[in-house]
């Protein structure tokens, strides 16, 4: 999976001015008549729901649009050349590096459809016709198309979600996302059946809620261990963390040190709202040990929620309170944004 790239882009060339006389047999008062080059094609990264991640890309490094193309005789404009919509999943990110190096946003496509124009393509070069005045009323000189806007840019998809479902591998996950969601996620009973992120959309009373599920972390994964911990970049932007941990392990208590060890080493992660779940709990040999783990996330003071993913067991609470929490953050990220914005009032008149 490709989740960052940096790409070279090019708007088209403006295509060239042409340097023509009208010359017919019978007709007087022939003259310069070379039309304008065409206008360059723009390049635009475009939002599809359909695509998760860059890896269409190749190794392709430069994506041109398409050159204006010549004026020609009777006046005629160069054809436009083609625009180039490079397509990109939604919810990436498009940056540019300053002399610095710092990484500037240049837009944010957060919706299907959503457009950024990246490198503009040129105006065309004159043709002679333009050129014509009363002192020179057969010019022989046409301009040259300028040159396409070149940039390099960088693409960081970076899924935006309401809520987050993150865990050790096996702990059900996807068990859970199938539960609560209309996603179809691969379930088994082996590590890393989920090898990419995966998204399902909750109903709710009011509004849908979307759901990610991220490959399972192990401890080390900021060092690349299991598949490594570069899916958390798509926790950057979600609401809400739930931590799913596997109720049948004999070191629960301990998973979730690890696990909320690993999401506060990636920066920005170790402020999210969160809540804990412990998952399989129909297993009779969880329901054995059930007392004893409570007591203990009772003293450590973390409030945990008790579920079956495989027979729905408290699933309904855990989201009900998810949604809640979605909401509060919400409603604070807006109170947020509203602050900061700049209210201009007029100075009052003395
Ligand atoms: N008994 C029981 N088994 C469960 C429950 N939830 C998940 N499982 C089982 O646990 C195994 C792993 O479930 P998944 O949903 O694939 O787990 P995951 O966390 O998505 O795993 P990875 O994608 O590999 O990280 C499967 O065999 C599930 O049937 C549960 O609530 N009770
Ligand atoms: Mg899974």
């Amino acid at each position: 999976m490709v989740y960052k790239r940096e790409i070279i882009v090019r708007g088209g060339h403006g295509g060239d001015g042409c340097v023509s006389f009208r010359r017919e047999k019978y007709v007087p008062f022939g003259g310069p008549d070379g039309g304008d080059g065409g206008v360059g094609g723009n390049v635009v990264i475009v939002a599809s729901p359909n695509l998760v991640d860059l890896s269409w890309m190749g190794w392709k490094k430069e994506f041109v649009a398409e050159n204006g193309r010549r004026g020609g005789g009777w006046r005629k404009r160069g054809k436009k050349g083609a625009d180039l919509a490079i397509s990109v999943p939604v919810g990436t990110m498009v940056l540019t590096k300053a002399k610095s190096g710092e990484e500037i946003l240049f837009g944010d496509l957060r919706t299907p459809g959503q457009k950024v124009l990246v490198a503009k393509g040129s105006w065309g070069g004159l043709g002679n016709a333009r050129f014509a005045t009363a002192v020179n009323q057969a010019p022989e000189i046409a301009s040259k198309g300028a040159p396409g806007e070149k940039r390099s840019i960088i693409l960081e998809v970076k899924l935006i979600t309401d809520i987050c479902i993150v865990g050790h591998p096996n702990s059900g996950k996807s068990t859970l996302l199938a539960a609560i969601s209309r996603a179809k996620p691969e379930i088994a009973n082996y590590p890393f059946t989920t090898r990419q992120p995966i998204l399902g959309v909750m109903p709710g009373d009011k509004r849908d809620f979307v759901v990610a599920e991220i490959p399972g972390l192990v401890e080390g994964a900021h060092l690349g261990k299991g598949l490594g911990n570069e899916f958390l970049r798509h926790v950057e932007r979600t609401k809400l963390l739930v931590y799913l941990l596997d109720g049948s392990s004999p070191t629960v208590i301990d998973d979730l040190t690890t696990l909320d060890k690993e999401i506060a080493l990636y920066k920005g992660l170790a402020q999210k709202p969160k809540i804990v779940a412990v998952n399989k709990i129909d297993l009779p040999e969880v329901q054995a040990c059930l007392p004893a783990v409570k007591q203990c996330f009772v003293k450590l003071g973390v409030p945990v929620f008790y579920i079956s993913a495989v027979s729905g067991q408290a699933v309904l609470e855990l989201t009900r309170k998810a949604m809640e929490m979605v909401e509060q953050a919400s409603r604070n990220e807006e109170m947020i944004s509203q602050a900061q914005i700049a209210v201009f009032r007029p100075k009052p008149r003395k």
